[in-house]
């Protein structure tokens, strides 16, 4: 009885302070470190498997800073050391070093020579010292670098015609934004078929509710009121300023806002719309001055649980003279993503092609674009015309809207309430794309990174079919170097998603290193190379349907820019893999620099593969051909030993398969396959976080253990208070529940849109297409789109031969009721997938 009155003050206490170090705990480890690049340097330590061993410990060893764990990677943590130490440490060393060079560095000659003495004399050193640097698996000196934002060079201001608004089609459609008769990509009321056919998709209630795009760039302006009740905070940061919020602070930090509002623009009175009006953004900040690879690695995986799609429309320079790929850190951030992002259904990274082409730049020479990993979006303008930025290449997989021909994409700015009609560029293309797969992900969350792939492979619509880069494909498909598969068209990928029956785990089948070994031939023959691929080979290897295709290339070349490559199939398909660039004076070739090619998707690898690698310029310059190595990725075959395929039965959502459709990287590069990547991988991070947790807490675990559990449930409320909290005293950076859009005005006198004897989209079927829509009207919608799909692949040979879309009419009653001018687009219905 007396002892209550001193107890309860003390539990009081305790509880308190458990709270408070764990809501502490929370906040910090959700949060990278900030880093200041003046003063320190960094390092990239990765660390055995299950080592047992504490970065601390490494810390200690080496004389450096603990910061953390990097973004998402397991066993990979950074250090830093101040600059001020190293100097002088140095210096007392020897005055002459410079020490901007990795050979001189500090830590890394500390760690060199402590490796050196284990391997010479290990008696040196003490036990655990050893231990240590036996487990240490790299150690990586952080460089600074800049990405470049893809912005295309000015080009000059239309005439001002002014007649692009004759019917008020924002007052029609209930959408009240003064900027959407503006937004052509959206309804072009002059050229009437070229936008994206989104509104069928928002008339079914589907405006991406519940889905989060990431914009990775150089901010967003999070109180812009076009944006700000669509931002979410978050999955939100700055690598640049190393701060929470991603504000926009240099002049010229314009287009992660720009890039935002295409996809997310709030439906209100300001600016216009996003493809998307009902998802959510988050804006992660790299574009703005120098980051470290471990800023981009931690960048790409930042709140991946939370962010679905990461929007990029930046990269290597665009300057013809570029071949840059993500390794490192950044390569194991990308893998991570796909593998473990949006609960292991994978992160979708969608890329700007590039906006080199005026400067003959290839999509295949940037490592992000013709990265399996991602979806390369292209550009063509409002006319068709493909834009003079614009970046071809075999790994492009599919095209939308960007400037050109004197026109632009209109969308919202920094500032309050701006908005701009000047956006452009592959970067203005890419954001289309990632708000139309944000519509996807509303109805289809479970679908896997490569699902999307194969969806929008799928639901693409070649157009422009006179020009001469289409080809058909092994698989029937219509694929051009310049657009890919086609159009992005909203309405017909969203009607394939809603029957798309999820794809099979991943296998690859990776072909041994060929060497060659001889010198290129000045001619128009070049070195050809080939190698067979057996059916019993993809037995072993369980290989079902083909994917993507990945050749890796050794050729030493005084003019890298003189190397074409071709890689011919057996069923004779041609991809260009490397294109001669003009201005890549580039000496030394490339070294094992991997192509990829979506152009061979479906088709039977069975048979021999032909590389071809030419030089017909420049014979002053001239090179090797070293050796290559070929590897082919896919779906498993099925147990039952027959190909996964697509029934029409299967219109239901299907139950999420997506944790056995992973990436299934060998870590050794062997000729191997492998297929359930995800369970060994998650099964090791538990371990691991396990032995942590062990190492830190042996001794009072289970006082702590009984503490955290009591109060646990008092714990999960106030944090979840004083969470709300937070955002609610900052007021602007509340995030409401994602809910449809408020009923919009209708005028009696609302302008029913008609075109011939069909009526267009009304006001009051607008105010549908931002709110649900039954059943029914799902239903219906479906059978016309499918019937009118089959009526037109019944013709579709003899329309490749004699039309191109730029002659047709298309009737915009069909746009609205959602059939999306299948009488001309080219591209297929799920059921065709076999
Ligand atoms: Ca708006
Ligand atoms: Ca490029
Ligand atoms: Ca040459």
């Amino acid at each position: 009885m007396v002892i209550l009155p001193i107890r309860k003050p003390f539990f009081r206490s305790l509880l308190f302070i458990t709270i408070f170090i764990l809501l502490f705990n929370h906040f910090e480890a959700s949060r990278p470190r900030k880093r200041d690049y003046q003063k320190n340097y960094y390092y990239a330590i990765e660390l055995e498997e299950n080592s047992q061993i504490s970065p601390r410990e490494v810390a200690v060893l080496l004389k450096i800073s603990y910061e953390g764990q990097i973004g998402a990677l397991d066993n990979h943590y950074l250090f830093s050391s101040s600059k001020e130490m190293t100097h002088l440490f140095t210096r007392s060393l020897n005055s002459d070093f410079d020490l901007s060079g990795e050979n001189n560095d500090r830590v890394l000659l500390e760690y060199r020579s402590l490796k050196e003495k284990r391997k010479q004399s290990p008696s040196s050193l003490e036990k655990r010292s050893y231990e240590i640097i036996d487990k240490i698996v790299s150690v990586e000196k952080q460089k600074l670098k800049k990405r470049h934002k893809r912005v295309p060079p000015p080009i000059p201001k239309p005439k001002n015609k002014d007649n692009n608004d004759p019917d008020d089609i924002g007052a029609a459609y209930g959408i009240h934004d003064p900027g959407f008769k503006y937004q052509w990509h959206l309804i072009n009321p002059l050229q009437t078929d070229h936008h994206i056919n989104v509104t069928g998709v928002w008339k079914e209630g589907i405006t991406g509710k519940g889905v989060i795009a990431a914009i990775v760039d150089d901010g967003l302006d999070l109180d812009s009121e076009d944006l700000k009740d669509n931002f979410f905070a978050a999955g939100s940061y700055d690598f640049n300023d190393h701060t929470p919020l991603p504000k926009p602070r240099l002049v010229d930090d314009n287009h992660g806002t720009r890039c935002a509002g295409e996809i997310a623009a709030v439906k209100n009175d300001v600016c216009g719309v996003g493809v998307a009006p009902d998802a959510k953004v988050a804006g992660i900040r790299i574009l703005s001055g120098e980051i470290s690879d471990v800023d981009e690695a931690e960048a790409l995986n930042y709140g991946f649980q939370e962010n679905h799609i990461y929007s990029c429309s930046w990269g290597p320079p665009d300057d013809g003279q570029s071949a840059e790929a993500p390794k490192g850190l950044i390569l194991k951030a990308m893998l991570k993503g796909i593998k473990d992002g949006r609960g292991g259904k994978g992160s979708l990274f969608v890329f700007a092609s590039g906006n080199g082409g005026a400067n003959d730049d290839n999509c295949n020479f940037d490592g992000y674009t013709n990265s399996l990993y991602t979806i390369t979006v292209g550009a063509v303008d409002r006319l068709f015309a493909h834009p003079y930025y614009a970046e071809k290449c075999s790994a492009l997989l599919v095209t939308t809207y960007s400037s050109g021909s004197g026109s632009y994409i209109y969308t919202t700015d920094i500032g309050p309430h701006n908005c701009t009609s000047l956006h452009g560029g592959t970067s203005a293309a890419a954001p289309i794309a990632a708000g139309v797969y944000a519509l996807v992900l509303q109805i289809r969350p479970d679908l896997t990174w490569r699902d999307m792939q194969y969806l929008q492979l799928m639901s693409a619509v070649p157009f422009n079919l006179k020009e001469p880069e289409w080809d058909r494909n092994a698989a029937g498909r219509l694929f051009s170097h310049k657009y890919g598969y086609g159009l992005l068209d909203a309405y017909r990928i969203v009607q394939n998603a809603k029957i798309f029956k999820n794809l099979g785990p991943q296998v690859f089948l990776e072909m041994p290193i060929i060497k060659v070994n001889k010198q290129i031939p000045m001619d128009t023959k070049g070195i050809v190379n080939s190698v067979q691929v057996t059916q019993s080979e993809l037995d072993d290897a369980k290989f079902g349907r083909l994917e993507h295709v990945t050749v890796t290339v050794n050729i030493q070349h005084t003019r890298r820019g003189d190397i074409l490559v071709d890689l011919i199939s057996p069923n004779g398909i041609i991809s260009h893999l490397g294109t001669p660039r003009m201005y890549d004076e580039h000496r030394g070739g490339l070294s094992n620099w991997t192509f990829m090619s979506v152009k061979h998707w479906d088709e039977n690898p069975v048979g021999k593969w032909t590389i071809q690698v030419k030089d017909t310029q420049n014979p002053e310059f001239w090179g090797t051909f070293n050796d290559w190595r070929i590897k082919f990725w896919g779906e498993q075959k099925n147990l039952t030993g027959t190909l996964a395929t697509t029934t029409d039965d299967s219109v239901k959502t299907t139950e999420t398969t997506s944790s056995e459709a992973t990436i299934t990287e060998s870590p050794k590069g062997h000729k191997t396959t492998t297929t359930s990547a995800t369970e060994e991988a998650s099964s090791s991070n538990k371990e691991n976080i396990n032995s942590l947790e062990d190492e830190s807490s042996k001794s009072n675990t289970w006082i702590i253990a009984i503490l955290v559990m009591g109060f646990a449930f008092i714990f999960a409320g106030l944090a979840y208070f004083t969470k709300k909290h937070f955002w609610d005293a900052n007021g602007r950076y509340e995030f409401s529940a994602l809910q449809s859009s408020d009923a919009t005005n209708i005028g009696e006198d609302s302008i029913p849109l008609t075109r011939g004897n069909k009526q267009f989209m009304t006001s009051r079927e607008l105010f549908d297409a931002f709110g649900d829509s039954s059943d029914e009207e799902e239903e219906t919608t479906q059978v016309v789109f499918e019937n009118s799909y089959m009526d037109k692949y019944m013709n579709e040979d003899e329309k490749v031969e004699s039309e191109t879309i730029n002659e047709k009419n298309i009737d915009d009653g069909d746009n609205a009721g959602g059939s999306g001018g299948e009488d001309l687009r080219q591209g297929e219905s799920i059921n065709n997938r076999s």
